[in-house]
């Protein structure tokens, strides 16, 4: 499947290991990450060719073609706030994750468009991907599946 990665850039690094985590597993388990980038330290550098306006419209494409956004949310942002609303008006399966005993807003953890979990290990991220990317694999009514479908 395409799964989007989504986590803070602007609002704070704090977590980049957290997010090399999550999509080395999604790639692992041979899924494709659009958003891989997220994870990079080099985030800044790497995407400073591209204007303002065409990360913005190149991300927004990429959240409305994946099967599915994975959010890393203990860090807040507004980036991550953004393309999990977008994610949820398109239908798409959403999971965030955030670390165990973190204040989180309640427009992630009472989002009834989200699977929302908290972690203490690695182990633990990874049992939640694993649940999650199969249940989207059986979702048949998914909107993209019935598109890729018909
Ligand atoms: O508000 P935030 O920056 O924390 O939002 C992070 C989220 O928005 C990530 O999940 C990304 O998908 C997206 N995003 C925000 N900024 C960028 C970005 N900036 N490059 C790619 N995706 C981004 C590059 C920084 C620039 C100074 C070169």
């Amino acid at each position: 499947m395409n799964i989007y990665f989504s986590g803070s850039i602007a609002g704070g690094r704090d977590e980049l290991t957290i997010y090399q985590h999550i999509v080395k597993q999604l790639q692992a388990a041979g899924h494709s990450v659009p958003s891989a980038h997220v994870a990079d330290p080099n985030v800044l550098a790497n995407e400073a060719a591209l204007t303002e306006r065409g990360i913005f419209e190149r991300d927004v494409a990429w959240v409305s073609q994946c099967d599915a956004l994975v959010a890393e949310v203990s860090t807040p942002s507004l980036g991550v706030g953004y393309e999990i609303a977008l994610a949820a008006q398109l239908g798409k399966p959403i999971l965030c994750l955030y670390r165990e005993g973190l204040f989180v807003s309640r427009m992630i953890t009472g989002n009834p468009h989200a699977q929302v979990k908290t972690y203490t290990t690695l182990d633990e991220i990874d049992a939640y991907l694993a649940q999650f990317l199969s249940q989207c694999l059986n979702k048949p009514y998914h909107p993209l599946a019935l598109q890729r479908n018909s």
